[in-house]
């Protein structure tokens, strides 16, 4: 199928202490991205970078909590730019920054989703949950709380009201292997879908996600998909700040992006945590690109496979 790629710089780095997310954009479009949309037979709009507005001054009771006022101002207009792409008929694609940007791109798709009446759904590609809340963050690192947020749990004071929180049933967390006490406590009350690596190392990275597919399919949903390069094993990915042994390799991530381009279900997409600063060589930003071909239909050869649509 034939996308509209609104291609939407976020320069975010305020959602955690090590600079170097800013430079992902710069970064994605240097790797050739629009290039490879375009040779896969995509149109391609470069939106260039969404600037962050004139901030208001907001607060938060926990002290550890940085750049709050900078992380709101994204999240209103990321949101925005969410929401207008997908009005225009376009495929957003989000080039992080930081995960904090999450907090405005899925709330721009949400809004969206609600006007046109569709369930959203949620996959999160991640080695880390990003369950907290500002007020139970110890890091005060702002990039662990957009599930948190989409999933409509409280403390997100100073932030625009999530439009239409996702149902629990609705989000699946793929990848985790890292997770804080409190987000493991409200988790474990919760009914959120993680398929952990424990999960996936016994199951295999298909079965897990199809189901999860299924469920979109059935619902007639819309799914956002949001990569941090964390979900990736850091031999293969190592421009992160927070990498984490035991991530999925070269092979599985590209089968994840291949059964989500099969599926034909994907409606939004982001790229996060890429710092480039810590890249060698460019490696990283070479394979997220390369991943985005897989989800958007590069493949070795055309054969009939399973369908949802
Ligand atoms: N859970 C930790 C925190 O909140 C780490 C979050 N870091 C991430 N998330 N990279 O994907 O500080
Ligand atoms: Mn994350
Ligand atoms: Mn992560
Ligand atoms: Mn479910």
């Amino acid at each position: 199928m034939k996308r509209i790629c609104h291609l939407i710089g976020a320069p975010v780095d305020s959602g955690q202490r090590r600079p170097g997310c800013l430079m992902g954009p710069a970064a994605y479009r240097v790797a050739g991205l629009a290039r490879m949309l375009g040779d896969l037979g995509h149109e391609v709009e470069d939106r260039g970078d969404v600037a962050l507005p004139v901030l208001r001054e907001v607060s938060c009771e926990n002290p550890a909590v940085h750049s709050l006022a900078e992380t709101v101002g994204w999240t209103e207009a990321l949101s925005a730019a969410g929401r207008a792409a997908l009005a225009e008929g376009g495929f957003p694609i989000f080039l992080g920054g930081d995960h904090s940007l999450s907090l405005g791109s899925v709330a721009g798709v949400a809004a969206h989703a609600q006007g046109a009446g569709r369930p959203l759904f949620l996959l999160w590609l991640d080695a880390h949950t990003d369950f907290h809340t500002p007020l139970t963050t110890q890091s005060g690192n702002l990039h662990g709380t957009p599930v948190a947020y989409i999933a409509g749990r409280d403390g997100f004071a100073g932030f625009p009201d999530f439009p239409a929180p996702l149902p629990p049933g609705n989000i699946c967390l793929y990848g985790i292997r890292s997770v804080d006490p409190e987000e493991h406590a409200a988790l474990q009350a919760g009914q959120i879908d993680i398929r952990d690596m424990r999960v996936l190392d016994e199951y295999g990275i298909v079965a897990p996600l199809r189901a999860f597919l299924e469920e979109v399919h059935a619902a007639e949903g819309m799914l956002h998909v949001s990569l941090d390069v964390d979900f990736l094993d850091p031999s293969i990915a190592p421009a992160v700040g927070t990498t984490v042994p035991g991530g999925t390799t070269f092979r599985e991530a590209h089968l994840v992006m291949e059964l989500l381009h099969e599926s034909g279900l994907v409606t939004s997409l982001d790229l996060v945590e890429l710092n480039p600063f810590l890249d060698e060589r460019g490696r990283t930003a070479r394979l997220m690109v390369d991943l985005v071909a897989s989800l958007m239909g590069r493949k070795v050869f055309d054969r009939p496979t399973r369908s949802y649509g």
